[in-house]
């Protein structure tokens, strides 16, 4: 038997996905959950608390201790890694990782000993600054100044410079810790340290994740001396890479083949973002398939047809782990948010889903919320802001079910219109992720865009894609051979949008467009 390994690196958790390409099935899905697997390290959602809800960092350790826990429940259940013929995967975007000499340079990883272990002395940084932190805006400010504009920035690297991409947390880190800082010798997004932990040794980072660092040239697809040298000095000689995404990095080492029983030999191809690695997964690598992601964040993104930039400066150019070009808008308040309202409500997600198909309807009555529950980066929101417009009863927060649908409603009107850049309406939308199973927020999504909503029967499309991934490259097979087998839309979930929805959106798209302009 040949099976191929995904795994992806997430805010909230560790999953690993096998795939068996002959028989068309999905052979295995396990995950380590940080906050219930691993409570030590005092994440329940996956970051340190801070009294600061701008600063967003994670212990690394929790990462490195996930991969030994999770190969260790794999292993244990029974399941033979001998089988497994190739492995890629995927991290959580712009997340970086600061190391003082790279993986197994001093000594190479020991059996005998727990992975933390070994990496805990390496770590230069004891926390990594993670996608959800928003605290560099000055800094942002600082390198668009150096390299003549946002425009400019934007022309180089597909994006402006933004909070949470890894320059300018570089450059941010290198300002306050100046020493810390010259005693790093490599620095590595989630991505390339996890694929560096399964090969033994430091390994590159991939083009479609390197993207997403404001450092990256797309044109040439090098590092752009001009944002490195606005960022951070020697910042090159601390980067490995950036490779293509299909490109072989390494083999897993050692240290899992004597602990868990994996085969010598086999190839690990370069990890890449969650967001590239599940456009793979949804199957939407060609253009012409627009993909929402409901997770911890929402994102929309498709495959590019043209390069193309978003003027406003929310959207961003990341690689397309196929080849070409991939559009991406992220909304930082996307499951928080929708767990946070179900919270207050005291809704489980079946009465969150019959409050909106059943209980209120499409419009919501005029009912409008602004869902800041955590700092926004579509649009830039630094302080977190929950704003409520309508019948007194909803904005007291008192009306529960319309409650339910207006954190829903929002989402879908405010991605609707920071999607528009893109230059095309989907008529049809594929939608991934936990809350891509819950029909209320899935017809919400048909009636807004007025498109058909898909979903897939795999929930995890990342971990899939890194499946996916390892296995065109290492049987050099076709996408559509894959895409046929594994990224079939569940026929069960596909909605319509309901004909009587038509136009109820006019009026709270014009009043929410306001709102948006308003905050920037
Ligand atoms: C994308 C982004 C998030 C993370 C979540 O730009 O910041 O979607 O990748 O893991």
């Amino acid at each position: 038997m040949a099976y191929y390994l995904g795994l992806d690196s997430s805010t909230q958790s560790l999953s690993a996905l096998a795939i068996d390409v002959e028989h068309g099935t999905v052979v295995l899905e396990e995950s380590v959950n940080f906050g219930r697997d691993l409570p030590h390290y005092a994440s329940p959602h996956g970051f340190l608390e801070d009294p600061d809800p701008q600063i967003k960092h994670a212990n690394p350790l929790m990462w490195v201790e996930a991969l030994d826990v999770l190969l260790a429940k794999l292993a244990g259940s029974g399941f033979d890694l001998s089988q497994i013929a190739a492995v890629s995967g995927a991290g959580q975007q712009h997340g970086s990782v600061y190391l003082k000499s790279g993986i197994g340079e001093v000594a190479p990883l020991s059996p005998d000993k727990p992975l933390v272990e070994q990496i805990a002395p390496i770590l230069s940084r004891e926390t990594s600054p993670i996608w959800m932190d928003s605290s560099t805006s000055a800094v942002c400010s600082e390198i668009a100044r150096a390299v003549g504009g946002d425009a400019i920035v934007t022309q180089i690297t597909g994006s402006r410079a933004i909070e949470r991409f890894t320059g300018p947390q570089i450059r941010k880190f290198y300002l306050e810790e100046p020493e810390v800082y010259a005693a790093t010798q490599e620095i590595h997004l989630v991505s390339s340290f996890m694929a560096s932990l399964l090969a033994g040794k430091s390994v590159p980072i991939d083009l479609g994740d390197g993207a997403g660092m404001n450092l990256l040239d797309l044109a040439s697809a090098s590092f752009s001396q001009k944002m490195l040298d606005a960022t951070a000095p020697e910042l090159r000689a601390r980067l490995k890479g950036p490779v293509p995404s299909q490109e072989q990095v390494g083999v897993v080492a050692d240290y899992f083949v004597k602990k868990f029983g994996f085969r010598t030999n086999v190839p690990i191809y370069a990890f890449t973002g969650d967001n590239p690695s599940s456009l793979i997964g949804m199957g939407a690598s060609e253009p012409g398939t627009a993909v929402v992601s409901l997770g911890t964040s929402d994102t929309v993104f498709a495959a590019m047809r043209h390069p193309r930039t978003d003027p406003q400066g929310f959207g961003h150019v990341f690689g397309n782990p196929a080849g070409g070009f991939m559009c991406l808008i992220c909304f930082a308040n996307g499951s928080l948010a929708r767990e946070k309202v179900a919270e207050q409500a005291g809704y489980d997600w079946q009465s969150f889903a019959r409050a909106i198909l059943e209980e209120t309807a499409p419009g919501n009555g005029g009912n409008l919320m602004l869902p800041f529950f955590v700092p926004e980066m579509t649009p830039k929101v630094l302080k977190p802001e929950v704003r409520r417009f309508g019948s007194p009863d909803f904005v007291a927060g008192n009306d529960k079910k319309a409650l339910a649908r207006a954190v829903v409603e929002a989402q879908a009107l405010s991605m609707q219109h920071h999607s528009r850049w893109i230059g095309e309406t989907p008529t049809r939308l594929l939608v991934t992720g936990g809350a891509s199973k819950n029909r209320g927020i899935l017809q919400v999504l048909a009636d807004v865009f007025e498109a058909e909503i898909r979903t897939l029967s795999v929930g995890n499309s990342s971990a899939l894609g890194g499946a996916l991934r390892a296995a065109q490259a290492a049987l050099a097979c076709s996408w559509a051979e894959l895409y046929e087998r594994f990224a079939a839309p569940d026929p069960d979930l596909i909605l319509r949008p309901d004909p009587r929805a038509r136009g109820t959106y006019d009026a709270l798209r014009t009043a929410l467009t306001r709102e948006l302009q308003k905050l920037g």
